[in-house]
């Protein structure tokens, strides 16, 4: 009971404290969103690269930081879990980050992910010529920007270090790590491409517990959770599953029936309709509607015919 009263903001917080492994699980849409809350999944991970996919752009900042702001609303709305929302660079400068935060809080999203990348970001698995970073100082300035204009004491900024993805080695990545901690972050997300979890590992092994790490193990999926949690991670992001199984479920029913032309192909495979219903919670509207509505009087139906 006491899990659901709490406000989602100190649930995220919770989340990252736990002295036990933790999962955000992502989503990118209301739908979705609730469908990692009835896995019973404790937080959700608003991917910025699933709600562009899902939105048919790139993760290249190309989808705005409102129409975001959009997606992240219905995913909140739908959800009594708290979400953390990849916000990539802040979509801006520090004032950005300001106004991002007020926006966050007034919907119900919990925190944000900031990463040390300059806007419009790339996606950190595209390879592409050396990144530059954002200057330690500056992106100091946004998070400490962050903290300061937070209303709700709770609410989380993670900032995330991108030296590993870029290059660049251990030494870099603990010396952001260490400024993005001292400038208030709640939190350092440590990312890494590589098929095995050497990178975060080593920075797990210097960083001990400073304060909570959340990685993002998409290339190192080998990898038994048991291993982070003998780290001492604190959260592990699946961070793109939904999505991409999304992806295998419509590909294969839209070849089916072009292949097939007809609903037998798949009907056995989809969920029913009144499934989509459920999900929908389209029961509490008809519980409302006796409530508030005026009683249907069929007479009245006859007299007008
Ligand atoms: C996302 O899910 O959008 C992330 C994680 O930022 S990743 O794409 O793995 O960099
Ligand atoms: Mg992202």
């Amino acid at each position: 009971m006491e899990g659901i009263m709490l406000k989602k903001s100190r649930q995220l917080k919770r989340l990252l404290d736990s002295k036990q492994l933790e999962f955000l699980m992502e989503a990118h849409d209301g739908l979705s969103a609730k469908i990692v809350e009835e896995a019973n999944f404790r937080g959700i991970w608003a991917s910025g690269l699933c709600i562009s996919a899902s939105l048919g752009v790139r993760d290249n900042n190309e989808a705005s930081w409102t129409q975001v702001l959009e997606v992240v609303e219905f995913m909140s709305d739908a959800t009594a879990i708290p979400i953390l929302l990849d916000a990539d660079t802040g979509y801006g400068n520090f004032n950005n980050v300001r106004r991002l935060v007020r926006k966050l809080e007034q919907r119900g999203v919990a925190g944000m992910c900031i990463e040390d990348k300059l806007f419009p970001k790339t996606n950190s698995y595209i390879s592409s010529e050396k990144q530059p970073l954002a200057d330690i100082d500056e992106f100091c300035g946004k998070i400490k920007a962050a903290k300061d204009s937070q209303q709700d004491i709770d609410f989380c900024t993670i900032a995330r270090v991108e030296a590993f993805i870029v290059g660049w080695g251990l030494a870099e990545a603990l010396r952001r790590a260490e400024a993005y901690h001292d400038a208030g972050a709640d939190g350092i997300l440590i990312h890494s491409k590589l098929s095995v979890p050497d990178q975060v590992l080593a920075f797990m092994k210097e960083w001990k517990d400073t304060c909570p790490v959340v990685i993002v193990p998409t290339t190192y999926y080998s990898t038994p959770s048991q291993v982070f949690a003998e780290g001492g991670v604190s959260v592990v992001i699946w961070a793109n599953q939904l999505l991409r199984s999304s992806i295998s479920a419509m590909q294969r029913t839209s070849v089916k029936l072009y292949k097939e032309q007809t609903l037998l192909a798949v009907e056995k495979e989809i969920v029913p309709v009144k499934e989509v219903f459920r999900l929908q919670n389209a029961d509490e509207l008809k519980a409302a509607e006796l409530r508030y509505l005026p009683a249907f009087d069929s007479s009245m139906q006859s007299q007008k015919e």
